[in-house]
């Protein structure tokens, strides 16, 4: 059986929000598409889901957004890019983007719940130290391949992936129903994506 992720499709990621990536509304259509294109085994929408005062918002660390800062996180050395304050739960900003078809979702993941973890991948944090129910879900539905597209593709699109491919899933980014915050952050994740083993399909399927 396959999997269809859909990763971070929120308000704040899409043109007005906080940490709007370029043409993200341009996705709904097609996504919504690609939910009923197929049978899926099971279709999935995590959502960002911070509380305020989260460990990734520069805002907490007074420092600017989209600086770098060295953390010590579950004793690991951690670094990590501070955003602007983003997807706080229940804001209009975490809210999934209006149009797409939410009765067709089978099972909706909050993540970045924690004030202290900051998570790209649906399936763990940062550190690799805390799991969502991500692997589980999947188990328990028996699926081997997972199709991931969403928000955004040089972050927590990228980082799903290749947790989906390390944890022995066959693993597809269908690209052109993904968009990056930066195109330089693009071609590094279709790089990083490819050199671990996830297909990279360029051509809408639908
Ligand atoms: C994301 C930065 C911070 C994403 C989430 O969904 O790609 N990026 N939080
Ligand atoms: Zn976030």
């Amino acid at each position: 059986m396959d999997a269809l992720i859909i990763v971070d499709f929120q308000n704040d990621f899409v043109e007005n929000g906080s940490l709007a990536v370029e043409g993200g509304l341009s996705l709904t259509g097609p996504i919504n598409n690609l939910i009923h294109f197929r049978k899926w085994g099971c279709v999935i929408a995590t959502k960002d889901w911070h509380p305020e005062k989260h460990i990734s918002f520069a805002s907490t660390h007074g420092t600017p957004v989209f600086s770098g800062i060295d953390l010590m996180i579950n004793g690991r050395d951690t670094h990590l890019t501070l955003w602007p304050d983003h997807c706080v739960q229940e804001s209009h900003g975490a809210m999934i983007v209006d149009g797409i078809d939410f009765k067709s979702i089978d099972l909706i993941l909050p993540k970045g719940c924690d004030p202290e973890y900051e998570f790209y991948s649906a399936f763990r944090d940062v550190t690799k130290t805390k799991e969502t129910e991500l692997l589980g879900y999947l188990k328990s539905k028996a699926i081997k391949s997972v199709y991931v597209v969403g928000l955004a593709l040089d972050f927590c699109v990228l980082h799903t992936a290749l947790d989906a491919v390390e944890y022995g899933f066959d693993t597809t980014v269908l690209v052109s129903y993904t968009k990056p915050i930066s195109v330089e952050g693009a071609n590094r994740a279709l790089h990083l994506l490819q050199e671990n083993g996830v297909k990279c399909i360029m051509e809408a399927i639908n």
